[in-house]
């Protein structure tokens, strides 16, 4: 990974070193800040003048030039976060009418399949032990920066999910989806569509594998995970996926140096019982 380093006039303490401690301004379309003391490589999209205000400290004198090393302030080159190990949804974003947040594997027989924490997309039957909010999703996403294909040249992220579901992914008999787990890349959680669900083989009434890959070649829906028997469980055990894992293949010829956005959503649709939630773990970049 390439690091970029940015001249800043700087003036001296009283130490001699300089007092600027940190700085915003853009270098071609990023925005960006400044640290001293931060080493924290990045890599760069653009090459231009960082502008930076220099407050009220005193009036900057240019007999010298401090080096800093920059990063970027608003999308990080990787998923962070991605094991969830803060114990909450830093650095996530949030969004829908069900519940996100993190469970911890403490206690004996815990959920989460690495560390101490994983997310939990909806709620389960202590959240929602009826009534459970219908059309609409616990969606978590975040966005980041992909390598350029110099940089890394098979970029991926793999991803591990456990849905548990007294419902089922899809009615073939009436032709309507119920509730699944959707990751996408690059498209709002509302957008997707029925067409795009049917497109993407959601209707197919077959479990996922146990480990599954999948390219990447443009923004839209991935999968849907969930109960894909096109069945409702007969008893009041949800069905449990297990931990599946799902690695991304991203395709250097399209997401070469480029922000994407990783949505992970767990819908429930159309009734207000048979609850469904999924449980997430290491959602990583390979870079
Ligand atoms: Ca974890
Ligand atoms: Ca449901």
């Amino acid at each position: 990974m390439r690091r970029l380093v940015v001249k800043l006039p700087g003036w001296a303490g009283s130490e001699g070193r300089p007092k600027l401690a940190r700085a915003a301004g853009t270098v071609g379309s990023v925005l960006l800040f400044v640290a001293i003391g931060l080493v924290v490589t990045v890599s760069t999209r653009g090459t231009g003048d960082l502008s930076a205000p220099l407050g009220k400290e005193g009036p900057p004198s240019y007999s010298h030039f401090s080096y800093f090393p920059i990063i970027q302030k608003n999308h990080p080159a990787q998923i962070l976060n991605c094991g969830f190990e803060t114990g909450d949804l830093t650095y996530w974003q949030t969004g829908g009418g069900l519940v996100v947040g993190t469970v911890s594997s403490v206690w004996k027989d815990g959920p989460c399949l690495a560390g101490r924490y994983c997310g939990r997309l909806g709620g389960d039957d202590k959240v929602y032990p009826g009534n459970v909010p219908v059309d609409t999703y616990g969606g978590i996403w975040q966005t980041f920066r992909v390598p350029t294909a110099t940089e890394v040249s098979d970029p991926q992220i793999t991803l591990r999910y456990r849905v548990f579901s007294h419902d089922r992914v899809y009615d073939r008999v009436n032709d309507r989806y119920y509730d699944d787990f959707e990751v996408s890349v690059n498209v709002a959680l509302g957008a997707i569509t029925k067409a795009d669900r049917h497109s993407r083989g959601c209707n197919v009434c077959s479990p996922y594998p146990t480990t599954m890959t999948l390219p990447v070649i443009g923004a839209g829906l991935l999968f849907c995970g969930g109960n894909r028997t096109c069945s409702r469980p007969m008893t009041d055990i949800p069905d449990d996926t297990g931990w599946l894992t799902v690695t991304l293949q991203l395709d250097p010829g399209v997401f070469s140096g480029q922000e994407i956005t990783l949505y992970l959503a767990n819908w429930n649709r159309r009734t207000r019982d048979f609850n469904t939630w999924t449980y997430v773990d290491d959602v990583c970049t390979n870079w």
